[in-house]
């Protein structure tokens, strides 16, 4: 089934300039771009966005770092892409991410009180309609 899932580029990513590299992958995977958009998040939209984490140790510092300049917001679509786009991220920790995959490849632990790792990526259908009305209110019904 066609789903939807939102993609950040974070601020780590873009600075590095890996916005068109991580968009390249998930194009050569198959998956559509149905929004893009820059921006540089305000708290505000970060704690609904990580609504999950509030309380946990590296929430603060996960919020600093997300704020900190300008990401890629993406919406994506495609069969299956939620749990796609997970895979093609690779896990949260980039020093054991595989290889082949986006953290894998090419994030690395900076040693910061967040962990940094270019990408994000919903994960449940839930979390992706969560998301998208967040960042995309306007692909909404
Ligand atoms: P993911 O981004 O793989 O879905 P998550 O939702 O558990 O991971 O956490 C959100 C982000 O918070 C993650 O990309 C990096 C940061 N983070 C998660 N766990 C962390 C930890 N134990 N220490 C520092 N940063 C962490
Ligand atoms: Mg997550």
């Amino acid at each position: 089934m066609t789903e939807r899932s939102l993609v950040l580029v974070k601020p780590d990513g873009f600075e590095r300039g890996l916005v068109g590299e991580v968009l390249r992958r998930i194009e050569a995977k198959g998956y559509t771009l149905v929004a893009l958009q820059i921006l540089t998040p305000d708290r505000d939209r970060l704690a609904k966005h990580y609504a999950e984490h509030e309380g946990k140790p590296f929430y603060d510092s996960l919020l600093e770092f997300m704020s900190s300049g300008p990401v890629a917001a993406v919406a994506i679509e495609g069969v299956r892409c939620i749990e796609g786009f997970r895979s093609l991220a690779g896990s949260t920790d980039p020093t054991k991410a595989p290889p082949g995959s986006i953290r894998g490849d090419l994030g690395r632990d900076w040693g910061q009180g967040s962990t940094q790792n270019i990408v994000h990526g919903s994960d449940s259908p839930e979390s992706a309609a969560r998301e998208l009305a967040i960042w995309f209110p306007e692909l909404s019904d």
